[in-house]
Parts: structure tokens; C-alpha cells; sequence
């Protein structure tokens, strides 16, 4: 305590409150707690990469992650700035804690399109199934004996339904929406009743200390 840097709380600007208010399913109440808990954390109003992977580090000291998390800034980093904003942080956060399946679709769609090129190559699959198999390894978490290039192969060939070499986001999405053990891995979800009952995931809400900026 006693940290007061004599700084008025900087008020979450009016366009951006609509904004999230609209976009997400957190109250205005609850959008301008965030706001005031985000500001404090990160006095920049940004986090950058560095801070991100650094907040993760703490909650994943073996670096395991690492890679994983690479990849989730940049899925978060909505307008590839470099940084996570406020309104980015807030509706990842909205999404991965009580997203509908199709947001969640979204949110997974750019984890796995690593260039940013609308599609997912069967690489940038393998790529980031490494990362979470790196991530989750000792957890036993993942009931496969294929190493996971054979695994992201295999995903690939059965999403890619004209056989092309590329996953449109639709391709993806359909994928996804057919095999529930597919949508629960590449969307990150445990629960198995995600996609028939999308708005009962309010399990999370405790989890403001993992994406805060740190201390
Ligand atoms: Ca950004
Ligand atoms: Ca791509």
C-alpha cells in the first residue's frame, strides 16, 4: 500500500465503455472496475509483450508456456500493435471466460492463423500444437499417443474438407463444431457441454490476477 503516485484515476473514455458494454457480457459496473484495476496494474494503459510473457512466467516458472503464450498475445493483440489495450484485454478476457462458441471459434481461428493471412496452414496447426502439448505435457491432459505433428496432421486432413492444403475459417469452424473433442481442444474449453450451453460458463471469475499487469 501507500503506493499513491498522486495520479487521478484516469475514467475509462465514453466510447470505449459503449464499446464494451456492446461487446461484451460484463456490466458497465464491472467494465469500469477492470478499467480501474487495469490502469493500476499497467499505468501505461498497455501491455506490452515482454510484460505479458513475464506475468506468465511467474504462474509457469519451467517456460514450458512460453511458446504458448507467445501466441496468445498475439491472438489478443488484436490491431498487431505490439501491445494489448484495455479493449483488447477486456474482450479476450470476456471471450475465454464466458464466450459463445462462435467468439470462442474467432478467438481460436487467429491463435492458429499465426501470419494473419485469413487461413490455417497445415504448419501453423502443427506449430501451435507443439506449443500446447509442450504447455500441458505433465498435466496429462492430452489423451493421445500421436506426437503432435502426427496429431496436427490428422486434425488438418479431417478439417480440410476440400483437401486444398489450407483451413478457411469455415472449414475450421464446421471442424470444430462436429467433433466436440476437436472444439474442447482448439478452442481451449474443458467444459463438455460448451456448445450447447455457451452462456453457463461463468466458472472464471476469479482469474483477474492471471492478466493483470503484475506488481
Ligand atoms: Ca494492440
Ligand atoms: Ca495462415
Amino acid at each position: 500500500m501507500g503506493n499513491k503516485i498522486g495520479k487521478k484515476q484516469a475514467k475509462i473514455p465514453d466510447e470505449d465503455l459503449d464499446f464494451l458494454a456492446t461487446k461484451t457480457n460484463f456490466s458497465r459496473k464491472q467494465i469500469k472496475d477492470w478499467y480501474k484495476a487495469f490502469t493500476r496494474d499497467c499505468p501505461e494503459g498497455e501491455i506490452t509483450r515482454g510484460k505479458f510473457l513475464e506475468i506468465y512466467a511467474q504462474l509457469f516458472p519451467d517456460g514450458k508456456a512460453k511458446s504458448f503464450y507467445n501466441h496468445l498475445f498475439r491472438t489478443f493483440d488484436v490491431d498487431n500493435s505490439g501491445k494489448i489495450d484495455f479493449k483488447e484485454f477486456l474482450l479476450a478476457i470476456s471471450i475465454t471466460q464466458d464466450g459463445k462458441p462462435e467468439e470462442k471459434l474467432d478467438l481460436a481461428f487467429r491463435l492458429y492463423d499465426i501470419d494473419r493471412n485469413g487461413a490455417i496452414e497445415e504448419e501453423e496447426m502443427s506449430e501451435i500444437i507443439k506449443a500446447i502439448y509442450l504447455m500441458v505435457d505433465d498435466e496429462g491432459e492430452i489423451q493421445s499417443d500421436l506426437p503432435p505433428d502426427n496429431r496436427a496432421r490428422s486434425i488438418f486432413q479431417k478439417m480440410d474438407t476440400n483437401s486444398d492444403g489450407v483451413l478457411t475459417k469455415e472449414e475450421f469452424i464446421k471442424g470444430c463444431m462436429n467433433d466436440i473433442s476437436l472444439y474442447n481442444m482448439l478452442t481451449g474449453t474443458n467444459s463438455e457441454d460448451k456448445i450447447e450451453n455457451g452462456d453457463e460458463g461463468n466458472e472464471d471469475e476469479n482469474s483477474e490476477g492471471e492478466y493483470s499487469c503484475g506488481d
